[in-house]
């Protein structure tokens, strides 16, 4: 399951979050209010912002919301 870094307050994330529930998305969501989380955050990234998101299978990783948005559009929309 992919992994989105958010934080409380934050636009660019709400704005992904929005992106996610309109999609009906499963995505592990992880608050870097915890420090453990902002850690494991700069850890992967290189450094602490967010929107983040990790999708391994697709061997991805994004910081930009725009980015994001699109990456989700791309890759979880049924070609049906
Ligand atoms: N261009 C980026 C901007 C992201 C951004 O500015 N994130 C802020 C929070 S809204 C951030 O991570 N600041 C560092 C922090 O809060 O520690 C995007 O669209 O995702």
């Amino acid at each position: 399951m992919p992994i989105l870094y958010v934080k409380n307050g934050c636009a660019f994330c709400a704005r992904v979050l929005q992106t996610v529930e309109e999609m009906g998305l499963s995505l592990d969501i992880r608050n870097i209010a915890d420090p453990g989380i902002a850690e494991e955050l700069v850890a992967h990234g290189g450094k602490r912002q967010v929107p983040y998101l990790i999708d391994e299978e697709h061997n991805t990783a994004l910081y930009e919301s725009d980015d994001i948005i699109e990456y989700l559009h791309r890759t979880f929309t049924a070609n049906t």
